[in-house]
């Protein structure tokens, strides 16, 4: 596709303020408080995310590109030609782009992601490389169903790619659900590609949700600021704290934001006290171990065909079928 074509397949279902106060709402109600980390984000959080991905402490996105550069053309012999490509939580595409020069033939690309401004600026940078896939971009919260536009060419079968460890984010019943909903959007004969943090030394994994330069902490706070401009909120930014910490137990960051006194916050004409200390959960980074993994996948009715691992930071792209 050309930048325009693409932009006239944009098929756009961001979430609106009704739904996102909704969201908060709800997360604001439960004992412990927790919001949605999709909602970290919009321009800015996506902009700050990619300024986390180039922090010296943050090891998943420059070892899984170098692991997907380096096994890309394997990987492809291994999926087949003539796919099409959708994508879940598409971001900077910049991963995707390695992906798609590999490919044999593929027919079309649908990145799927809440951040119009980040979709915006992977289409207009990917289109134009890649001129014979057809772009069919779709601005959407991908934990929601979602109608995915049929490329004009007839493809061989879907390929989800999932990279980033961004089932990390999902804990339980979440993740089985997801990977569940993933397996309907593969279709018949389809194929998924998911990019897992592994467990490792808990050193390594708490400092890259907490580098020096304070990004991560920014990117946290941010989801606040978010809040304020679209839906009305007053949370003072100066009054709560990122605060990231490896469960060893549970395999996975919990990143909280803090309350730093007593206050109250304002929300969609209601109410919320908060405590000195009070913690409110707005993300989870969930690690693997190759047991846990395909056990999850397992949970979703999906087997773990092929493997490709980095080691020393542990990373691993996992090729799933039904
Ligand atoms: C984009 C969801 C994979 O969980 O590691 C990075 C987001 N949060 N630093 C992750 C994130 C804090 C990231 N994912």
């Amino acid at each position: 596709s050309t930048v325009s074509d693409a932009l006239d397949a944009l098929t756009d279902l961001q979430p609106d303020r009704a739904r996102i106060t909704a969201d908060i709402l709800h997360g604001l109600s439960q004992h412990p408080r927790q919001l949605p980390s999709k909602y970290f984000y919009d321009a800015r959080g996506s902009a700050l995310f990619e300024q986390i991905t180039r922090q010296p402490e943050y090891y998943p996105t420059r070892t899984e590109l170098d692991l997907l550069q380096e096994r890309a053309a394997d990987i492809a012999a291994v999926v087949g030609p003539h796919l099409h490509v959708v994508e879940l939580g598409s971001g900077s595409g910049r991963k995707t782009e390695i992906l798609l020069q590999a490919l044999v033939d593929p027919v079309a690309y649908t990145p799927i992601e809440i951040s119009r401004a980040a979709l915006l600026d992977s289409v207009a940078r990917l289109a134009p490389a890649l001129p014979e896939i057809e772009m069919l971009p779709v601005c959407a919260d991908f934990t929601r169903p979602v109608q995915l536009p049929e490329p004009e060419r007839e493809p061989a079968r879907r390929l989800v790619f999932f990279p980033g460890s961004t089932l990390g984010n999902f804990a339980g019943a979440e993740a089985v659900a997801l990977l569940r909903a993933m397996r309907q959007t593969m279709g018949e004969g389809g194929l998924a590609l998911i990019g897992i943090d592994l467990h490792k030394d808990p050193t390594l994994i708490e400092a890259a949700y907490n580098d020096a330069a304070g990004v991560t902490a920014e990117f946290t706070l941010n989801l606040l600021r978010r809040l304020n401009r679209e839906i009305g909120s007053d949370f003072d930014l100066e009054s709560f704290a990122h605060r990231a910490r490896y469960s060893v137990e549970r395999l996975r960051i919990e990143t909280d934001l803090v309350s730093l006194r007593d206050q109250q916050v304002h929300v969609g004409g209601r109410t919320f006290n908060f405590a000195a200390g009070e913690a409110m959960r707005v993300e989870y980074s969930h690690k693997y171990t190759e047991a846990s993994f395909a056990l999850l996948a397992a949970e979703a009715g999906l087997q773990v065909t092929h493997r490709w691992d980095a080691q020393a930071p542990a990373f691993g792209l996992r090729l799933l079928r039904a």
